[in-house]
């Protein structure tokens, strides 16, 4: 049942990149009409505990509480815990905080107990009183695996602990046949409550993929009448944070939003309506537009709160125009 003209905001994101937007949004919008999808391919298993990265940054970002520095983990972190295991000689790769760990405690009692990740996480982002609805992509296991020269790693094991050196060749994401898209989004996708979709500065490739590749799910958001906005994680060339820039330059890809916008247009026919990019990038306008894409230029390197609101701003226009 429809009460009135659709106002709700979909906002999919992966970890420190996307939250940013996501912060920005959520001081515009209503904490009921604010639902961020969040890339759980990155999750992994480490001390028998469930980390869920990027949903944790969302959910930090999004109540306040994230290491402003870093963009991931929590401010004002201590490490005991950590160094206690490194005295123990276990690996010390990816650092888990002190008081983050009670977050992978928590999660993974609840999920041991029988809850799916999006309950968990729905209490979580309650609990920690984070200003949006948020929910895992999924509630199966997916787990992006990156192709590298003789083989394939983890991603937790390619990005933190090989720090993206290892050369890219491709990407798989194990288990995501078998996935099925977080159902409170595919329901709000139905009934038609979405007055926007916007896809966040992530990582195209091990950020965005991995929720779009879940069958069903990209033609659902195509076939929405909410129109699609895709901000470029490509600026001037550079990657606005992480690995992207490096790895379009190794799959031979032009390391420009325009290579951007062309993965888009070609592994999801039809389903960006609006492609925004930096205002160093405008003179790409042309090439963009002949993709069926509405180019549009804005503001989009985010260094403050107010730079984070501005560009929200100007995106949900887009939706009002
Ligand atoms: N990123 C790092 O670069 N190094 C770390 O040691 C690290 C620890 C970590 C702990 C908890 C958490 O929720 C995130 C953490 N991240 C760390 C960030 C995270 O692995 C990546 O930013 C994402 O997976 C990429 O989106």
């Amino acid at each position: 049942m429809n009460s009135g003209p659709a106002r709700a905001v979909l906002a999919l994101s992966g970890g420190v990149g996307g939250a940013k937007l996501a912060l920005g949004l959520s001081r515009i919008l209503a904490p009921g009409d604010l639902h961020v999808l969040v890339n759980t391919g990155d999750d992994f298993e480490h001390f028998g505990l469930h980390i869920s990265p990027d949903i944790d940054t969302l959910l930090y970002t999004l109540s306040g509480r994230a290491d402003p520095e870093q963009g991931w983990g929590l401010a004002h972190e201590t490490f005991h815990v950590l160094e206690a295991l490194r005295q123990l000689g276990a690996q010390t790769w990816f650092r888990l905080g002190d008081r983050d760990l009670a977050t992978h405690l928590w999660r993974t009692q609840q999920l041991a107990a029988g809850s799916p990740l999006s309950t968990v996480t729905a209490d979580l982002a309650a609990r920690l009183g984070a200003a949006a609805q948020v929910y895992p992509m999924c509630d199966e296991p997916v787990r992006t695996m990156v192709h590298v020269a003789g083989g394939s790693l983890p991603f937790q094991q390619y990005f933190v602990r090989e720090q993206c050196a290892p050369q890219v060749t491709g990407f798989s994401f194990e288990g995501i046949e078998a996935a099925t898209p977080a159902a409170a989004v595919t329901g709000l996708l139905d009934a038609g409550a979405f007055a926007q979709i916007v896809i966040c500065p992530s990582n195209p490739f091990v950020s965005i993929d991995p929720m779009l590749g879940i069958p069903g799910l990209w033609t659902a958001l195509r076939d929405s009448a909410a129109p699609v906005a895709v901000v470029s994680p490509i600026v001037a060339g550079a990657a606005l944070k992480g690995p992207a820039a490096k790895m379009m330059a190794e799959l031979g890809l032009p390391v420009t939003a325009l290579g951007v916008a062309r993965h888009y247009a070609e592994h999801y026919p039809g389903l960006v309506d609006y492609f925004v990019v930096d205002q160093s990038d405008v003179t790409l306008a042309p090439d963009i537009e002949s993709l069926g894409m509405a180019m549009v230029a804005a503001a989009t390197v985010m260094q403050t709160l107010d730079d984070r609101i501005d560009l929200a701003r100007r995106v949900l226009a887009l939706a009002e125009a």
